[in-house]
């Protein structure tokens, strides 16, 4: 009786592990596919919409941008005060549900485009 529980219970743990693997079938984007993060983004990611938990990967070189993680506020006026500052050069960051706001805090390039929202589902 005592081997039988022991089975059931192994078994049990094996289904959540194969139905945690079927699950987190994350992918990972890339802004603005091979251009990396920077201008002339043209418009990427053109209204796809990301499922939680996929990845976006900001690349660019280091010193040239960054990549701030901003409220709508902060987004519409291109104001990082408060944000979240990355700045590796290939920031990734896990989608969340709802819509997240990214822009470059150098110089005035928010202003001039190097910005994105996105939005996770
Ligand atoms: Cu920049």
């Amino acid at each position: 009786m005592y081997r039988v529980n022991m089975i059931k219970i192994f078994l049990a743990i094996m289904l959540c592990v194969l139905l945690r693997i079927n699950i987190s079938n994350a992918d990972t984007f890339s802004v603005d596919g091979a251009n990396g993060w920077g201008f002339n983004m043209n418009g990427w990611p053109n209204g796809k919409i990301f499922d939680v938990g996929d990845v976006v990967e900001f690349k660019y070189k280091i010193g040239m941008h960054n990549m701030v993680i901003v409220n709508k506020l902060g987004f519409d006026s291109c104001n990082a005060t408060g944000g979240e500052v990355l700045s590796s050069g290939d920031d990734q960051v896990l989608v969340p549900k709802g819509t997240t706001y990214f822009i470059c805090s150098i110089g005035d390039h928010c202003a001039n485009g190097v910005k994105v929202a996105i939005i996770g589902k």
